[in-house]
């Protein structure tokens, strides 16, 4: 892609048009939409300046309405991590890894996801660290890892063992298993204790810093060992081996990732992990705490500079002062609102900056046919995607530089800033010729929209931000004076700039001012029961994919070749089942809605799974998910535990 893109409905093609045609035509449309139909979507690629312009723009045209990738992600995290220790973020800093006695995995995969990850833990590992994994699938990464950058481990073939022990969780047991390592830490507190031995817990952390302790503690004593079996799938022996290194560590970090986050539970998912750190003080001391691994590399910092649909965590006060305008008061939608409200026809127009919306929901089917009835689809795109092929009446691609290539505005080369999931903040210039001279920076094509459709004001100084990114640097440092303090001074610090975490300093900006520990209502994650031939499905990555953009089809890690429409399932599945291998099969969801999603032409194929849990693939699958099934507390949906029928 190098022109800006026009679909023309008469011949039924994209066919190029000027920048200029674009934003005026665009403005025009987003004028003549009531405000609350109009939707601002950032998939987390764009750096926090052209982010931050991008939420002025939403607001200065009058909403709230700028969900974001992580609604349908780490959202559990900015909502349910935040509901109990105050932090939307992960509370530990690059330097713990190295500090760290223990690592516990939940349904966070490194090997294919994060690999930069796989460093630290090899040299934790050759310290003497343990690591424990919880996760239904064996993955690859997380049993050993052969070190691409160590020439003896290429050369030798040496692998460093990685999990010391791996729990094949079934799928939204997560709860159960991790109420059965507190049991386990209660249990042996209580026998410290009576035999005058050093206590276990750490009980002057627990009664300064928490709430919540006693009806925690009563719940995890009123669980029986058998329906923590019951419930996670796991051994009562299993979760005791994992409960022992958690009490011979130290320092523990606590890591996890979509396994618990895309749950209708998963608030509730992380809050279980939080208890389990509370127990012995492992949240705000070197070496410990809580990490969610992030996804796209710029999805935390956008939230941090005002990309939020919730107008509690924006200073509006600052941005009405700084730029002359009423802020929007209502709050806005996050993606599950937006989706509902294309269904029902309130959405009517759409400006996407990154991502490719229509694949990585649920319900695609609907999603297609809703997508494409609005008047305005506007995506800013680095390649073409799937969302591309539902235009609405007016639609646009535009095509903007990626952050590798030379971005030359009036005052010479810019840098682009981006967070990483550890708050820190670092700049980064592009050194490649872009691909073509046509193409613009997303900055450029946020001001370009900005200017085509919002009143001009003295203070909006479009013009002169897009020609010196370091003025945007100071906005946003007017705006988070705290965080940003000497933005433009620090962002080349190596390892960039930290912006500070309450929690990692054990100060908790909950709404009781202390970390909270969370009694569960129920011991697993899920919305449903189990029933005769209903499955819990899980959708899955491979390594050769990120996200909707699928590069190929080796999914070498689990040795999947070839194809990517399988169904795994454990053979015992299989067997009661009465399946074959490599017979196809469609997959069907089986919500209590009446509404038919099916999923044809799976091969089903035998994979290290417990009972009850199979996978497949995302974004495939998305078919078979509903948009009413997400987390309660934030509304993320909950893509790995489906409940399905296979029908043969
Ligand atoms: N190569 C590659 N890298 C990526 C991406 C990509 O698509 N490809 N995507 C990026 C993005 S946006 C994100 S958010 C991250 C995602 O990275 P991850 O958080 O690692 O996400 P997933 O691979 O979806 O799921 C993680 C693990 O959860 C396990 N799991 C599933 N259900 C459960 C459960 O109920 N309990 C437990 N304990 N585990 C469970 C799965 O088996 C899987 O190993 O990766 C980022 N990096
Ligand atoms: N069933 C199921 N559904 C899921 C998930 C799951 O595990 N299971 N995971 C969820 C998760 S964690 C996420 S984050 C979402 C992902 O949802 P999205 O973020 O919407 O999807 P991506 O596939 O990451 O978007 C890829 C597109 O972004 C554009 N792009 C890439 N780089 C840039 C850039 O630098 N700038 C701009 N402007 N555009 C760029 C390209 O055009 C590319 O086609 O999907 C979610 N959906
Ligand atoms: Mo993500």
């Amino acid at each position: 892609m190098t022109h800006p893109l026009c679909y023309d409905a008469g011949r039924d093609r994209y066919v190029e048009v000027t920048w200029n045609e674009a934003f005026a035509k665009i403005g025009k449309v987003l004028q003549s939409l009531p405000r609350d139909s109009a939707v601002f979507y950032s998939s987390g690629h764009a750096g926090l300046e052209a982010s931050f312009l991008y939420a002025l723009l939403a607001r200065v045209y009058g909403n709230n309405n700028l969900p974001q990738s992580s609604n349908m992600c780490h959202e559990t995290t900015s909502v349910g991590l935040q509901k109990v220790v105050g932090s939307p973020v992960g509370t530990i800093v690059w330097d713990d890894l190295e500090k760290a006695d223990a690592f516990f995995f939940f349904g966070q995969n490194p090997g294919s996801n994060s690999p930069r990850f796989l460093h630290p833990l090899q040299e934790a590992k050759k310290r003497g660290a343990r690591i424990v994994t919880f996760n239904p699938v064996v993955e690859q990464g997380l049993v050993s890892f052969v070190n691409p950058q160590s020439p003896v481990d290429m050369l030798t073939g040496r692998e460093t063992q990685i999990s010391d022990e791996y729990l094949q969780v079934q799928a939204g047991g997560d709860i159960a298993a991790i109420l059965g390592l507190c049991k386990v830490v209660i249990e042996a507190d209580d026998d410290a204790l009576a035999r005058g031995l050093k206590r276990i817990i750490d009980v002057d952390f627990i009664s300064e810093h928490t709430m919540g302790f006693e009806t925690f503690i009563a719940c995890v004593r009123q669980t029986s060992w058998s329906d923590i079996e019951q419930e996670s799938g796991l051994t009562e022996a299993a979760i005791r081996r994992a409960g022992e290194i958690y009490i011979g560590a130290e320092r523990v970090i606590g890591v996890y990732g979509m396994g618990l986050t895309q749950h209708s539970q998963g608030s509730v998912n992380v809050a279980m992990v939080v208890n389990l750190l509370l127990l012995r003080g492992n949240i705000g001391r070197e070496g410990a705490g809580c990490c969610p691994v992030r996804g796209h590399s710029n999805v935390q910092g956008q939230r941090t500079v005002g990309i939020a649909e919730k107008t509690k965590l924006i200073p509006m006060d600052k941005l009405k002062q700084l730029f002359d305008f009423d802020p929007p008061t209502e709050d806005g939608v996050t993606i599950v609102d937006a989706v509902k409200g294309l269904m029902a026809g309130k959405i009517r127009g759409f400006v996407s900056l990154g991502g490719n919306l229509v694949r990585a929901v649920p319900d695609q089917k609907a999603m297609e046919q809703a997508w494409a009835a609005q008047e305005l689809t506007v995506v800013v795109s680095t390649k073409l995607n799937r969302t591309h092929l539902f235009p609405g009446k007016n639609a646009y691609i535009l095509p903007c530089l990626s952050r590798a290539e030379i971005d030359e505005q009036a005052t010479g080369n810019q840098t682009v800033t981006t967070e990483d999931s550890f708050s820190h903040i670092s700049g980064s210039i592009g050194k490649r010729t872009p691909a073509s001279k046509h193409l613009k920076s997303e900055l450029a094509i946020v001001v370009g929209i900005a200017k085509a459709t919002l009143d001009s004001n003295p203070r909006r100084k479009w013009d002169e931000w897009l020609g010196d990114y370091g003025l945007v640097r100071d906005l946003i440092e007017a705006t988070y004076p705290k965080e940003f303090k000497d933005y433009n001074a620090r962002m080349f610090k190596p390892g960039g700039f930290y912006r500070g975490n309450a929690a990692h300093e054990r100060i908790w900006k909950t709404e009781q001012g202390k970390a909270i520990f969370t009694a569960p209502k129920r011991l697993n994650a899920l919305s449903f029961g189990n029933t005769d031939g209903r499955f819990r499905l899980v959708t899955m990555r491979s390594n050769d994919q990120f996200n909707t953009t699928i590069y190929g089809y080796s999914d070498r890690f689990r040795g999947i070749e070839g194809t990517r429409d399988v169904l795994l399932m454990c053979e015992e599945d299989m067997a009661v089942s009465d399946l074959k291998a490599r017979q196809i099969v469609t997959l069907v969801s089986d919500f209590e809605d009446g509404i038919r999603r099916e999923l044809p032409g799976l091969v089903v194929t035998a994979h290290n799974l417990p009972r009850g849990t199979i996978g497949a693939y995302y974004p495939e699958a998305n078919v078979l998910n509903a948009i009413d099934h997400y987390d309660e507390l934030s509304k993320t949906p909950a893509s790995k535990a489906i409940p399905v029928r296979i029908e043969a």
